[in-house]
């Protein structure tokens, strides 16, 4: 997450879109956006009657839910630490079919029913097993260090009730499910700067910590964290492993390295029996990809499969719907500002020889 220094791309300055249109309110709504001011941008806003970011999509009970981030002004000023992305509460999207109308199921878990919550609900996914879906959240706690949280449910689209306490071990934002052919759930997290992970060491937070990479520049980059999930989805079942990101010489990454280096926002899909770890580079805006043999890595770099969007953060979800593979994303199209954001869909392409097709958000 980017905090201050909000670099406007000068490809994206975006003088003919909508300013914020968006109302804050619960009402049900279809995915009628105003596709006459979308000319430039590949896909169209999901919803415009609530700011959206950060979407999670999952096929549940034969339909699409997105879990997204619920963005709103909440007036917090812009700071280092990422304060005005001040969220208070989630909002699960579904649709019957890509293109298809979609509906707010309402406010599915609110930070004021979270006991251990301090502040900002950033980005979470879910998950399902045994007849309960699992919805995962990275929440400050009340000493404003970021942990993850879970909350359960009969329903996908809530509402969802929040464990006591937070995930044992659990630290640092954007939480991403990926269920293995065995039925084994992996958890990924993880995000630098404001998501906190350069603070952490040996399992103990700095909080005067660096603010930023927070390693010496030719050293292997921090990078995304990686568990199993206990069998009652609840718990880390064994370590936190770092997800190793190498070139392809088998080197790590390096710090200095902004544009391939982990960030934030990691996602895993499997495609014809390899396991692709798909994340944001962050300061560079670039969404990147890297293949493994197995849901630990390593991972070995391949490129970028998405241009920058119009914003600074860049976040998605990858998911396959009747033999289609489609990205889930967002950009800032209809405010035009960092924290207001709104999610889109657009299908993902794999070539024959396994890599993803580039995806260019806005039209040149
Ligand atoms: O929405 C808050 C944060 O912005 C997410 O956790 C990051 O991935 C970035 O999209």
């Amino acid at each position: 997450m980017k905090l201050m220094n909000f670099k406007l791309l000068s490809l994206v300055v975006a003088t003919g879109v909508a300013t914020a249109s968006c109302q804050q309110n619960n009402k049900a709504t279809t995915d009628k956006a105003d596709t006459a001011k979308s000319s430039k941008f590949l896909s169209k806003p999901l919803v415009s009657h609530i700011f959206t970011a950060d979407p999670s999509a999952h096929v549940f009970e034969g339909k699409i839910y997105i879990y997204p981030s619920h963005d709103i002004e909440a007036g917090t000023p812009e700071n280092d630490n990422g304060d005005h992305f001040d969220m208070r509460d989630y909002h699960i999207l579904s649709m019957d079919s890509i293109g298809g109308k979609v509906t707010d199921h309402g406010v599915a878990l609110s930070v004021k029913d979270i006991p251990w919550a301090g502040r900002q609900l950033w980005a979470p996914d879910a998950a399902f097993k045994d007849g309960t879906y699992y919805l995962y959240f990275p929440l400050k706690d009340k000493n404003d260090v970021f942990k993850i949280g879970v909350a359960t449910s009969k329903s996908p689209a809530g509402p969802f009730k929040a464990e006591p306490k937070p995930i044992e071990g659990s630290f640092s934002i954007d939480p991403a499910v990926f269920k293995d052919d065995d039925g084994s759930h992996y958890i990924y997290f993880g995000g630098i700067w404001g998501g906190q992970l350069q603070r952490w060491n040996n399992g103990k937070y700095d909080a005067n910590g660096s603010k930023t990479d927070n390693q010496k520049e030719d050293s292997p980059a921090l990078t995304a964290k990686v568990a199993k999930l206990s069998a009652n989805m609840l718990q880390f079942d064994g370590g936190v492993k770092d997800v190793q990101i190498l070139d392809k010489d088998g080197k790590p990454l390096l710090t200095k390295d902004h544009d391939r280096r982990f960030f934030e926002g990691s996602w895993v899909h499997k495609y014809n029996g390899k396991y692709y770890f798909t994340y944001s580079t962050g300061d560079t805006h670039f969404l990147a990809y890297a293949i493994g043999d197995n849901p630990y890595g390593p991972f070995t770099y391949q490129g970028t499969f998405m241009d920058p969007v119009q914003g600074w953060t860049t976040h998605h979800s990858i998911i396959e719907i009747k033999g289609k593979w489609y990205i889930f994303y967002h950009d800032t199209e209809i405010s035009n500002k960092t924290h207001l954001r709104n999610i889109k869909v657009t299908e993902l392409t794999h070539n024959a020889d396994g890599s993803i097709e580039l995806i260019k958000p806005i039209k040149k």
